[in-house]
């Protein structure tokens, strides 16, 4: 058993030299600060809050009520929203309970395809959806318009006009989603939908700390009634969830959704992460969404330049901290992910709008998904991201052997590491943490 216990300390210090080392472009990823990490190995990630703040469910909370009320208040003045519920532990979650709170089974809803760009919690019932195959939900898509990359405004009014002389009225439309290049039609089909009692959602995972740092489409002033998000993506969380509303009026229903709907405990050590995630976005968050957004838009065109397909090119590639690519002159999707992988350069693969009428499916689709906002947290940002792109483009143009750029990856990586925007003093984001007298004993 001790070598067992060895072995994973072994492959934690080796995944850490890994990340250390590449380029991480994810685009659901970031690295946290280290005053983040100090609150989730704090005493609350062993404790249990079932309940609302001083309506627990347990004795022993009195702390942790506190931390709580704070983090919705932190939340509330982030995104200007008039009620905020920061339980939910993941954007899954949330979005259940969203559903949860303004649906019934059998109900319909709205929302993008995951080829388009949806989440998989939007998901149909027969692909396993959570909307579809958790909470029974019948989902309808927004039309949209492949050469905008974008919903299209009024052939998804045509549908739902089409769905209401059927009997088939939605009752929630769920804008944003998992690949958001350029900010939704919120404002442009809010009137429509709620003149219908359409609830009008957001989801908000990838793009809430271009939000709060007000470089993106800020959903609930365009009419948006209900956000929900992540808050990991490109906001300085750790892993969890949060649902924001435009009104007090839904308050009740969403709490109840929450708990005892889709959440019992709700992991206290990263809800008192996000409540130091929330004050750094409040005082880094604008200099950074706009680096973000910058460093995008250069890598996307850096891309671009050297023959790659980039989409979006006609409309400045990008508003959002993502860049996407069609490799299929290349190769597919998810082979290159394998390639781009061994040269240190982690992206993920993504099904492109147009993937599954040429036959292509999410194991191997035409796409490759990248988001520059973990790179920026580490100081690979607009003045060195010239350089991804050439690594990149000697992988999925030239060829080059992926150990031959591994090599000179690991070389630039050498100077990034620092984490920026945030008070912390440490060099480095990606350090394994041992912590004293830890299986000491072996
Ligand atoms: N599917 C994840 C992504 O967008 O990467 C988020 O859950």
């Amino acid at each position: 058993m001790n070598n067992k216990l060895t072995e994973v300390r072994r492959l934690l210090a080796l995944h850490h030299e890994m990340f250390r080392s590449s380029i991480p472009l994810i685009a659901s990823e970031n690295v946290v600060s280290y005053a983040v990490r100090e609150a989730m190995i704090s005493d609350l990630g062993h404790r249990y809050a079932e309940g609302w703040p001083g309506e627990r469910v347990y004795a022993g909370c009195r702390y942790i009520d506190e931390i709580e009320l704070m983090t919705i208040e932190l939340m509330k003045d982030l995104f200007g929203a008039a009620f905020a519920d920061v339980r939910p532990i993941s954007g899954v979650t949330a979005n259940l309970a969203v559903f949860t709170a303004f649906t019934e089974p059998g109900d319909v809803m709205m929302a993008l395809s995951i080829a388009k760009g949806g989440h998989i919690s939007m998901g149909k019932k027969k692909f396993g959806g959570t909307a579809g195959a958790v909470h029974g939900l019948e989902i309808e898509y927004f039309e949209y318009n492949d050469k905008e990359l974008n919903i299209d405004v009024d052939a998804t009014i045509k549908k739902i006009e089409t769905l209401i002389s059927e009997g088939r009225k939605p009752k929630l439309a769920y804008f944003g989603g998992s690949v958001i290049l350029f900010p939704h039609p919120v404002k442009e089909l809010a009137d429509y939908l709620k003149s219908n009692d359409i609830v009008v959602a957001y989801d908000a995972a990838h793009v809430a700390g271009l939000i709060a740092g007000g470089k993106f489409q800020d959903p609930l002033r365009e009419g948006a009634e209900i956000m929900s998000m992540s808050t990991h993506k490109t906001f300085f969380g750790p892993q969890r969830g949060a649902i924001l509303a435009s009104t007090d009026e839904y308050a009740d229903r969403i709490k109840k959704a929450v708990f005892p709907g889709v959440v019992s405990n709700h992991h206290l050590h990263t809800l008192a992460g996000l409540a130091i995630a929330a004050i750094e976005m409040k005082v880094f968050g604008k200099a950074y969404a706009e680096e973000v957004v910058k460093t995008a838009k250069k890598l996307a065109e850096e891309l671009y330049n050297r023959g790659l397909d980039v989409l979006g090119s006609e409309k400045g590639f990008t508003e959002s901290h993502q860049v996407l690519i069609d490799v299929t002159r290349y190769g597919l999707g998810g082979d290159i992910e394998k390639l781009l992988e061994k040269a240190g350069i982690i992206v993920n693969r993504n099904l492109l709008p147009w993937d599954p009428s040429r036959g292509l499916s999410y194991t191997n689709p035409g796409g490759i998904r990248m988001g520059v906002q973990e790179m920026v947290r580490i100081g690979i940002d607009s003045k060195h991201v010239d350089a991804v792109a050439d690594y990149i483009y000697r992988v999925v143009v030239k060829k080059e052997a992926p150990e031959k750029v591994r090599e000179d990856v690991k070389e630039f990586r050498k100077d990034f590491g620092k984490i920026h925007y945030s008070f912390d003093r440490v060099e480095d984001a990606y350090k394994y943490i041992t912590l004293p007298g830890a299986a000491a004993g072996i």
